[in-house]
């Protein structure tokens, strides 16, 4: 058994030239996690804890009161450290600049979907928190300014995310492949559960929300036909599985092999799913398991925000999965809501 703080100091030696200053950023998400795991394990015991906030976040979604309270862990978290000079969430309208000294001469901004899937936690299903790293552009030395977190997801130094499920687990990635670590509540631990995750190239799993079908665009629904279709082959038909919380369907069908889509729906002109906080961090974990991440089109990672809450569509998952589905996308045009 290694812990997260050992395999993070091995992974510095063993890669010299790796980001050594990102392990202060890790040990703060690992540190806001444990008290996460806390919140949410407790959550069914305390009234403060369920329901809605009473708030709404800038697009319009009501805020659970764990979603809140998740955002201020982690924001003091981040706060307490040397290397972290902005922070940008889905829970908050605008970037948060941390003004000082220690702020102004940090290195990096994180950007976070503090508690994904939250509208699960009511019932005692699994959700998530997302993070992602990256270097600023602006000088060091003055503070951070919005152009820092508008930065490519093939920039990103670091990304993961926690879920709290059956377990709680951490699977992060800093470009060296993706690794996840499991946590002993009994001793306080993240303990190494595999190093090099890899997905599987094919998979027999097949996520999204269907109740949306006559929404999607032509390319996804003949190619939810496909999944459906026999053919001893390929193992059709495939599996619907969809927990509704990014991470846990996400963490599953990496390590089962599938696929996860949250397309562009009439409803959703842009998909759900925010770039910066779920598409970009979750597209690098793809990539560094040797999976795809794409808007149907286009690589994940090399689109260019222009806006700190946008959205996208988001397939993700097993590399021949996606790939499959990117060729409905482009053999079954839909005008109107192609990009
Ligand atoms: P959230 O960040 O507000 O929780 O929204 C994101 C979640 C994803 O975790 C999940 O996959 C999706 O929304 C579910 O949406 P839907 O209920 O439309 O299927
Ligand atoms: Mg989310």
């Amino acid at each position: 058994m290694k812990s997260l703080g050992e395999f993070i100091v091995d992974k510095q030696a063993q890669y010299p030239d790796a980001k050594g200053d990102l392990s202060g950023i890790l040990s703060a998400l690992r540190l806001a996690a444990k008290f996460l795991h806390r919140d949410i394990n407790k959550a069914g015991l305390i009234q403060d804890f369920l329901g809605e906030a009473g708030s709404e976040n800038i697009q319009g979604e009501n805020q659970q009161k764990l979603d809140v309270i998740a955002h201020n862990t982690l924001k003091k978290a981040f706060l307490a450290r040397d290397d972290v000079a902005g922070f940008a969430s889905e829970e908050e309208d605008d970037i948060v600049i941390f003004e000082s000294e220690k702020g102004r001469n940090a290195k990096y901004v994180i950007l976070t979907d503090p508690l994904d899937g939250s509208s699960n936690i009511d019932v005692n299903v699994a959700v998530g928190t997302i993070f992602s790293v990256y270097r600023r552009l602006s000088p060091v030395g003055e503070p951070v300014t919005l152009e820092d977190f508008l930065q490519p997801g093939n920039q990103q130094v670091a990304a993961g995310y926690v879920v709290y499920g059956s377990s709680t687990m951490l699977v992060y990635t800093t470009g060296n492949g993706v690794h996840s670590f499991t946590f002993d509540p009994s001793v306080g631990v993240f303990g190494l559960s595999q190093e090099m995750v890899c997905i599987p190239e094919d998979g027999t799993l097949y996520s999204i929300n269907e109740g949306q079908y006559l929404r999607f665009p032509q390319g996804v629904k003949k190619y939810l036909k496909y999944c459906q279709a026999e053919d001893e082959a390929t193992n059709r038909p495939y599996k619907s599985r969809y927990i509704g919380s990014l991470v846990s369907d996400f963490h599953r069908n990496m390590i089962k092999g599938g696929i996860y889509i949250y397309p562009s729906a009439t409803s959703y002109p842009n998909g759900k799913l925010r770039l910066l906080y779920e598409c970009n961090p979750m597209a690098f974990l793809a990539e560094q398991a040797g999976g795809l991440a794409t808007d149907g089109y286009q690589r994940i990672l090399d689109i260019e925000p222009t806006e700190l809450h946008q959205r996208v569509p988001f397939f993700v998952g097993s590399k021949n999965m996606v790939e499959t589905a990117m060729q409905f996308m482009s053999d079954y045009p839909d005008e109107g809501l192609t990009p």
